[in-house]
C-alpha cells in the first residue's frame, strides 16, 4: 500500500482529500502527456464542430478508447485499493477527462465547483482523482481545495474560498484524490509552461456512467481485460436492452448481483 490506510481514512474524513506522492512511473506519465495532446485535437475538433468551443478550450473528455496509455494507467495505478476503501466495496469508472492548464485557460474547471450535483454527505457516490502530468506548483495553477467543505451543502462565497482554500501542490506522477463533495477550483497558471492533468472519476456501480465505456471499448473485448479492469470499466454494471439479455443466469447478467457489498 502506498499510504497507511488509517491516515488515508482520517484525511478523507477530515479534509476530504489526499495526495499520493509520485506513484506513477515517469515513462507512463510521458506517454499520457503525448496521448493528451493527441486526444485534445480529437476532442477540440468536435467541440468546435458542435458549437461548444468557448467554455471547453484546453479540456478533454472520455480518454478511454481514444488512446491506450489511459487504459494502461487504470490497470497499473496503485490507488484502486483506496477507491475501494472509500466506497466500502465495488466501484466503476464514471468519467475520464483531463485538462491542459495554460496561462490562457479559462474553462468551467476554474470556477469554484464540486463535481456531484446530488449532495450526499453520508452515502459516498462519487470520488474524484487527478493525475498530475506536470509538477503542480503555486505558480502554475495547482488546484485550490477547500478542506473540510465536503461537509457543507452550500457553495462557499468567493471570499471564504479565497481566504481558506489551499493548493494541492505535488510532483509530476502524483495523484490527488478527493471526495467529490469538496468545493474546489482550478488555479490560474501564471507561468509560460502548460500544467497538464487527467481526471478519472469513480462512482458506486449503480450510478450511471457519463460515457458507455464497455460499449466504447467493445463488448467483444471484455475478456482481454483483468477481472478488476472489467469491473472498473463497467462491464459488470451494464443495462440490458433486450429480453434475451435480461433473462440470463447470474454469472451472465449484464448487471452483476455483487455490485454492492453483501
Ligand atoms: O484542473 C484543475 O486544477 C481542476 C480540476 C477540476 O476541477 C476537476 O477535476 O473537477
Amino acid at each position: 500500500m502506498v499510504m497507511d490506510t488509517e491516515i488515508f481514512r482520517q484525511q478523507m474524513k477530515q479534509k476530504g482529500w489526499v495526495i499520493f506522492d509520485q506513484v506513477i512511473q515517469p515513462e507512463l506519465v510521458e506517454r499520457m502527456r503525448i496521448g493528451l495532446e493527441f486526444c485534445y485535437q480529437q476532442c477540440r475538433n468536435i467541440q468546435v464542430k458542435n458549437g461548444i468551443a468557448d467554455n471547453n478550450e484546453f479540456t478533454v473528455h472520455h480518454l478511454i478508447g481514444q488512446e491506450d496509455s489511459f487504459l494502461e494507467y487504470l490497470d497499473v495505478t496503485p490507488i484502486h485499493d483506496y477507491v475501494r476503501i472509500y466506497f466500502s466495496g465495488p466501484f466503476t469508472l464514471n468519467s475520464f477527462g483531463g485538462a491542459i492548464n495554460t496561462s490562457l485557460s479559462r474553462s468551467y474547471a476554474h470556477n469554484i465547483h464540486r463535481d456531484v450535483r446530488s449532495y450526499s454527505p453520508v452515502l459516498p457516490i462519487m470520488l474524484n482523482t487527478l493525475v498530475m502530468l506536470d509538477d503542480f506548483t503555486a505558480d502554475n495553477g495547482a488546484t485550490w481545495m477547500l478542506s473540510g467543505s465536503h461537509k457543507q451543502s452550500s457553495k462557499p462565497s468567493k471570499q471564504e474560498f479565497s481566504e481558506k482554500a489551499e493548493q494541492a501542490i505535488g510532483k509530476c506522477g502524483s495523484v490527488l484524490m478527493f471526495d467529490s463533495n469538496v468545493w474546489h477550483a482550478g488555479g490560474e497558471n501564471k507561468t509560460r509552461k502548460v500544467r497538464r492533468s487527467v481526471t478519472p472519476m469513480y462512482s458506486k456501480p449503480f450510478v450511471k456512467q457519463q460515457f458507455d465505456y464497455p460499449r466504447a471499448l467493445g463488448y467483444e473485448n471484455q475478456l482481454r481485460l483483468s477481472p478488476l479492469m472489467q469491473q472498473i470499466i463497467g462491464y459488470n454494471a451494464r443495462t440490458p436492452a433486450t429480453l434475451d439479455e435480461w433473462y440470463q443466469p447470474p454469472e451472465k447478467r449484464m448487471y452483476k448481483r455483487d455490485q454492492e457489498p453483501a
